[in-house]
């Protein structure tokens, strides 16, 4: 078995790991399943844009051909965007069918953790994070996101767990898998489209360098699987409150009614909260994955040089 077979550095991304310079993972389900076209080619080439502008490499993930790619081209990240979601979602189940077929995929945070920790890289911003949905006590659907978590050595800045999601439940089920959730100058866990979810972070912390240490302590230690670094939305791109948990709730009956379940279910219910805000979650959306670029930037910089 030789990894090269199955995976693709590109040569920015390869030269950056061997340098030991700053790089940060991104990944395409956002792309292909969590923007409609072309907002989410735009935020994906300028999230690229604003790790560098950051002093960090960006490495975009994604399966083309059966390959596991790190590091999209400009043209490759708009084919994932202009198919959407003909592209097969991947999550950790679907990462073999996929290569074995030599088809295309978008991964989720929990496929992008996977190739992230093959080609070495520790650090990934993305918007928000698969959890436990309301309703799992009948359902059972609980992201593969969470399971990835608790086994990957891959911190992931994201805006929160989203109310389309038990944030309670999500909480519990990364305390018992031993994932640390740090909050970013927080001490509330931000719920993606808000500052505010009612719920606490396990601990605060004030700057980038702080959650670096935690994650060398973390990986030093033996103390195998991921971080959640919740990053609150800027304010003035927050939504009011009650507006976007109406329109969440309105979603996840519509989902219910039309008996949308699984994988089909995130990218459903983003697309439905995007239509009854009139587009404004979109724009909160955008904003909010800027926001932890930004941050995962500064977490890859300090993290090099401990
Ligand atoms: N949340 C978002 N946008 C997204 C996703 C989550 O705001 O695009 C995607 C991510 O790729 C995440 C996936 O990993 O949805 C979770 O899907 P599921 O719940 O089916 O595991
Ligand atoms: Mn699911």
């Amino acid at each position: 078995m030789n990894l090269k077979d199955y995976i693709i550095i590109s040569e920015e991304v390869k030269s950056a790991l061997e340098n030991n310079l700053p790089v940060v993972a991104l990944e395409s389900t956002i792309i292909s399943h969590g923007m409609p076209y072309p907002q989410n080619v735009e935020t994906a080439l300028k999230v690229e844009e604003i790790i560098r502008e950051n002093g960090a490499i960006p490495a975009t993930i994604a399966i083309l051909n059966g390959k596991l790619m790190v590091g999209l081209t400009r043209e490759q990240i708009d084919y994932l965007g202009k198919k959407g979601l003909e592209v097969t979602k991947v999550s950790r189940r679907d990462i073999p069918a996929i290569v074995a077929r030599k088809e295309d995929g978008a991964t989720t945070v929990a496929s992008t953790m996977i190739i992230s920790a093959l080609a070495g890289i520790k650090v990934f911003a993305t918007g928000g994070i698969g959890g436990v949905h309301r309703g799992a006590e009948t359902t059972m659907d609980i992201s593969a996101d969470l399971e990835e978590l608790a086994m990957t050595n891959v911190a992931v800045v994201c805006a929160g767990a989203k109310s389309i999601l038990d944030i309670g439940l999500t909480l519990e089920f990364l305390e018992t898998k031993g994932v640390p959730v740090l909050g970013y100058q927080t001490e509330e866990l931000p719920a993606f489209y808000t500052r505010k979810s009612g719920f606490k972070v396990d601990y605060k912390m004030d700057t980038a360098e702080e959650i670096a240490k935690a994650m060398k302590a973390k990986w030093d230690l033996g103390l195998s699987g991921g971080i959640v670094v919740a990053n609150p939305i800027p304010e003035e791109y927050a939504m009011d409150f009650d507006v976007i948990n109406d329109a969440i709730n309105n979603a996840i009956n519509e989902a219910e009614v039309k008996g949308i379940k699984g994988k089909a279910s995130t990218p459903f219910l983003l697309a439905k909260v995007k239509e009854i805000t009139k587009g404004k979650s979109l724009d909160s959306n955008i904003q909010l994955v800027f926001n932890n670029a930004k941050l995962a930037a500064g977490i890859a910089k300090n993290y090099i040089k401990l």
